[in-house]
């Protein structure tokens, strides 16, 4: 059972706030957290994920307009993405339930994560994808780890409800989606990490999907508040691409629920999301932060998506570059003041999807193999 039958959303772990009141943080990644993860640790299917690196900006602040941009880059994990967070507590939840295979609808970094999860653990696993519609680099992920590859004709919401159907009471073949409630548990320890490393920021921005991640991130940090290790939230910045901004669209017109997009587009396939599964709670998580959800164009997830790499040498994937680009909207619409305080989480490694920055970058010379050839392009 993942839904709740009243409401239909996505169910969520709540701990005894007895059970929360020794907390230990020891070692390192996802790990560090077992204190804080419904599964046990001992038997966990893990590749070291999480702990990943925190950058100080040294441009793109300046550029942005804001005084103090720190980067989280989950495309270090693993897998290339942030999912092997949520994918090392639910393929270990699979195991401890005697699952013989997993599944997943995916738009490509749930497929690839789970695929390398399962290999892992030694269980097969299914990915469905929507045809077409998957970076190389992700299939390739899911291919060598021997995953079935099954492609629908069809976007990822299609994939995702004959998935849900095919799931729905029996944990024969356990579904690993983010509406998953264990993958939402790994998650979760992005924000103890933050919140280790940095403290609390004014912000913290984070492009939206199927919005299990943003859901995450914020019941990382209320935990933390009623743990008592922070005092204080920061506002979230919840980044869609505009061609598949369901959420965005019923927060900037104020209504309580979204209306799903029947054919989502973005050059971001990664967030390529027409009816989230978790809209609920990503809007519930925005409005109690204080925040504001956005939407940004191709043209400008593609330019941060390049400004990431070329100015603070960090190489991410469009969906990922979204944060950064909805976080230079919000400055220039005045909604991020100069003097605050921002973290944004870029989510997965840009060599998993290299195709549209082939398009734009340049400066590719060739040459003879001599010296004196050599030589005259170094001088210019
Ligand atoms: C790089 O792999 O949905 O809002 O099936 O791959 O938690 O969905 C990927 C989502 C952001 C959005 N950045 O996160 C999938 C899938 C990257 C992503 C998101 C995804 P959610």
């Amino acid at each position: 059972m993942y839904f709740c039958p009243n409401c239909g959303d996505p169910l969520t772990i709540v701990y005894d706030k007895n059970e929360l009141k020794e907390v230990k943080f020891t070692g390192k990644g996802v790990w560090r957290y077992r204190d804080v993860l419904p599964v046990s640790s001992e038997n966990a299917v893990t590749l070291n994920e999480g702990g990943t690196p925190l950058h100080r900006s040294v441009k793109l602040y300046n550029e942005i307009g804001v005084k103090d941009l720190w980067i989280k880059n989950e495309g270090l994990n693993p897998t290339g993405s942030f999912k092997d967070r949520g994918m090392t507590v639910g393929v270990t939840r699979a195991i401890e339930l005697g699952a013989h295979s997993v599944i997943c609808a995916s738009t490509g970094n749930t497929a690839a994560s789970l695929s390398a999860y399962a290999a892992r653990a030694g269980i097969t696993s299914f990915v469905v994808v929507p045809e077409g519609s998957v970076a190389l680099g992700k299939l390739a992920q899911a291919r060598a780890a021997g995953a079935k590859i099954v492609k629908v004709r069809g976007n990822f919401d299609y994939a995702l409800k004959i998935v849900r159907s095919l799931a729905a009471g029996t944990t024969e073949t356990y579904l690993l989606n983010s509406v998953n409630p264990y993958r939402i548990e790994g998650q979760k320890t992005i924000a103890y990490e933050i919140v280790e490393e940095y403290g609390v920021p004014d912000w913290i921005f984070i492009p939206v999907g199927n919005a299990g991640n943003i859901t995450a991130l914020w019941k990382g940090l209320k935990e933390l508040k009623s743990m008592g290790f922070i005092d204080r939230l920061p506002k979230l910045g919840g980044v869609q691409a505009e061609g598949a901004s369901p959420i965005y669209r019923a927060f900037a017109e104020g209504k309580d629920e979204i209306i799903p997009i029947q054919n989502p587009q973005t050059v971001a396939t990664a967030i390529k999301i027409g009816n989230p599964a978790s809209w609920r709670r990503a809007m519930r998580a925005v409005k109690e932060s204080g925040g504001i959800m956005l939407s940004v164009s191709d043209e400008e997830i593609l330019e941060y998506q390049k400004r990431l790499a070329s100015k603070e040498g960090i190489f991410v994937e469009p969906a990922s570059a979204a944060s950064i680009a909805g976080l230079a909207r919000a400055t220039a619409l005045n909604m991020v003041k100069k003097d605050e305080h921002v973290v944004a989480v870029v989510t997965g490694n840009g060599l998993k999807d290299p195709e549209s920055l082939m398009k734009i970058s340049a400066e590719e010379i060739t040459i003879d193999a001599e010296l004196e050839a050599l030589k005259r392009v170094i001088k210019g």
